[in-house]
Order: structure tokens, then sequence, then C-alpha cells
């Protein structure tokens, strides 16, 4: 059967476009950095993102380690929401291998942190204390449902933290899913922060891979790291070439995605049994919980909804998220609604 996969954007498959590029990209070794396909990327990457350099990751999730890494030292400390990606779901990676400690603030509804409460959060100079050197930003916001912050937000809080000698290192996975929302340019949300990852393989379709960017010298110390985690590849360019058509035609119509999220979660809201949380989606994501009259749990109900051809992602015993992308067209839009309506009965 071929299933409607609305559990994640990661799960995209390349477009026939993509796989052209790969079969046919110029490459060579990057750990010599002499890959064109994969220093194109890097710098369309850095120039989309208003950034003197950028480095090609294999994952988000080693774009945030390398980047946090490259900020911090063992004994450092940095400000994360407690729902942001980073903290919940990297393995605990920055302390486990880069011994950075985590101060870990409450996620507003938007995904935001409180100025008020960083500023709190900062430690004096006490040989008690670690010492606080970053504050990690997640735009959009995953587990806040997809939710995305302004320019002026993010201006915000980087003039906060470059007046009190702190970095900011933004999770940028979805960023242009942030931006196209808001009608604006990555380089706007991105643009004030020292370093920011983003993902080719989520609602981009690219099959793999992140680009981190910051400062040439903040690069040149991510590039030692990345080797270091075994992230240097070599004929990277295969990879690097999907990354490219990626970021020439997939951003545009992400607010595509949006619409059928948005449709999706109107005709969810009619069906007794499911409420909406948050009753519209921001972006691609939507997140939806099973009424207390439910009897069914979420696991149970995810395997009725795949009897009838829909994957959804289980978020909690009585919750599940459902991510729109290039793959889910209208039709899978009202398939996906009709087989909620038949599972909660
Ligand atoms: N998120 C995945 C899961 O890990 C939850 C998903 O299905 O959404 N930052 C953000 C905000 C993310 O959502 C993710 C992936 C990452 C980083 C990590 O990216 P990868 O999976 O490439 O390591």
């Amino acid at each position: 059967m071929e299933y409607i996969d609305l559990r994640s954007d990661t799960v995209t498959q390349p477009t026939p476009a993509m796989r052209r590029a790969m079969a046919e990209a110029p490459v060579g070794d990057d750990v010599y950095g002499e890959d064109p396909s994969v220093n194109r990327l890097q710098e369309m990457g850095a120039e989309l993102m208003g950034k003197e350099a950028g480095l090609f990751v294999a994952s988000g999730t080693m774009g945030n380690l390398t980047g946090i890494l490259s900020h911090c030292q063992r004994g450092d400390e940095a400000i994360v929401g407690n729902k942001a990606h980073t903290f919940l779901f990297e393995a605990g990676g920055i302390s486990v291998l880069g011994g950075v400690h985590s101060c870990q603030l409450p996620n507003q509804l938007d995904g935001s942190l409180k100025i008020e409460d960083i500023e709190a959060a900062i430690r004096p100079d006490d040989p008690h204390d670690p010492i606080t050197k970053l504050i990690c930003l997640e735009n959009t916001h995953n587990r806040c449902g997809g939710t995305y912050q302004t320019p002026g937000y993010m201006q915000d809080v980087v003039k906060f933290a470059h007046n009190r000698g702190l970095f900011v290192h933004l999770d940028g996975a979805r960023i242009f899913n942030a931006a196209a929302a808001q009608g604006i340019n990555a380089i706007d949300l991105a643009g004030p922060v020292d370093s920011v990852t983003f993902c080719l393989s989520k609602g981009l379709c690219a099959p793999v891979g992140s680009v981190l960017c910051g400062t040439k010298k903040f690069i040149r110390k991510a590039l030692r790291l990345r080797k270091m985690l075994g992230g240097g590849m070599r004929q990277a360019g295969i990879l690097a070439a999907a990354g490219i058509v990626a970021l020439e035609t997939m951003t545009g119509r992400l607010v595509e995605d949006h619409a059928r999220a948005k449709k999706l979660a109107i005709g969810l809201k009619q069906i007794p049994g499911l409420i909406l949380e948050p009753e519209l989606p921001a972006t691609n994501m939507v997140f939806l919980a099973l009424a207390p009259e439910v009897k069914t749990g979420a696991e149970e109900m995810a395997e009725r909804l795949k009897q009838a051809g829909i994957l959804a992602g289980v978020t909690g015993q009585r919750s599940f998220r459902l991510v729109l992308h290039y793959w889910i067209d209208d039709p899978g839009v009202e398939k996906t609604i009709l087989a909620f309506r038949q599972a909660v009965q």
C-alpha cells in the first residue's frame, strides 16, 4: 500500500530533479576542500543566511552539536528551551560529547524564550557556577507546534545577548518555513544570530544534510569539530547537489504545505473527539489530541489509521503530530480527514 506519510517532513523523498543533479554532480574530496558541489552549496547557504561561511554537515543534529561545541568550552552553559529539539531529541550530545551544561528555560506557547527569563538565568561570576556562554533559539519551533518567531524577536534576543557578552545559535532546521509563513526571507531571521543550522532534508526534500553557517573564524573551528565527530565526508557533492536543487527550487513552495496544514486542521476540528492544539497551524505541522471521551489511545488509533493508508506521528499517549510536505497533495489531505473520522468512531 502507498501510505500518506504525515509522520514528519523528514520522510520526504528527493525530487526527480534532485536525483538527476546527484547523478551528474561534479565532485572532489571535501576533506581537502575540493568538492565543487559542496563548496557551492556552502556558499549559497551562507549567503541566504547572511553569514560569511557555511559548512555542510550530515544532519540537523550534527549542525547543532557542531555549532554549540564551536561556541562553548567544557563547563560552559548553553541556555535552551525546555521543548527545544537540541534539549529533547539530540541524545544529550552537547553534554555527553561537549561537556556543555544546559540551562533549560520554559518555552512559551509560541516557542519563544522570555528575555526576562534569560536575564535571570545568566550566571554570576562565581566559582560554584558554570559559565553562561550561549543562547539557543529554534525557529520554527517543532514541539511548540511549528510556531515561528518574528525578525523583531530575533533582533531583540541577539541585541540582549551581545550586550551581555553571550552568543546566539539558531536551530533553523525549518527556517525557510518560518520565513515563508511571514512572507520574508530567511536572512531576515538568521541575519542577527551568530550561527545557524538549517536543514535540506526536511520540507526541502533533499535526501541528506544540513548547513551550519557563521563567521569564517567560527566555521574554521566547526570544521575541526566536524572532522572529530566523523563528519568529514569525501565526495559529498553527490549529496550537496540535491541540496543545491532544494535551495533553488523548494523554498518558494513551502506556503503550499502551510495552506494544506490549515485545510487539514480545519477538517479535523469538525470531528468530535479531536482537539487541535493550537487550533490553526502556523506552518506545516498539525498537533492534535484525543478528547477525554475517546476511549482509544493514540497508538491504537495510529494503527487504525495505518490500516486506512495514513501514517500519523504519535507524540504522546493521546496526541499526534501530522506534518505536511511536498509529497502530500489535496486528495491526501481529504483522505486523512476521512480516515480520522472513521478511526475516532
Ligand atoms: N526533527 C525530527 C525528529 O527528530 C523529532 C522531526 O521529525 O521533526 N532541529 C529541529 C527543530 C528538528 O525538528 C530536527 C529533526 C532536528 C533539529 C534534527 O535534524 P536531523 O534529524 O537531521 O538530525
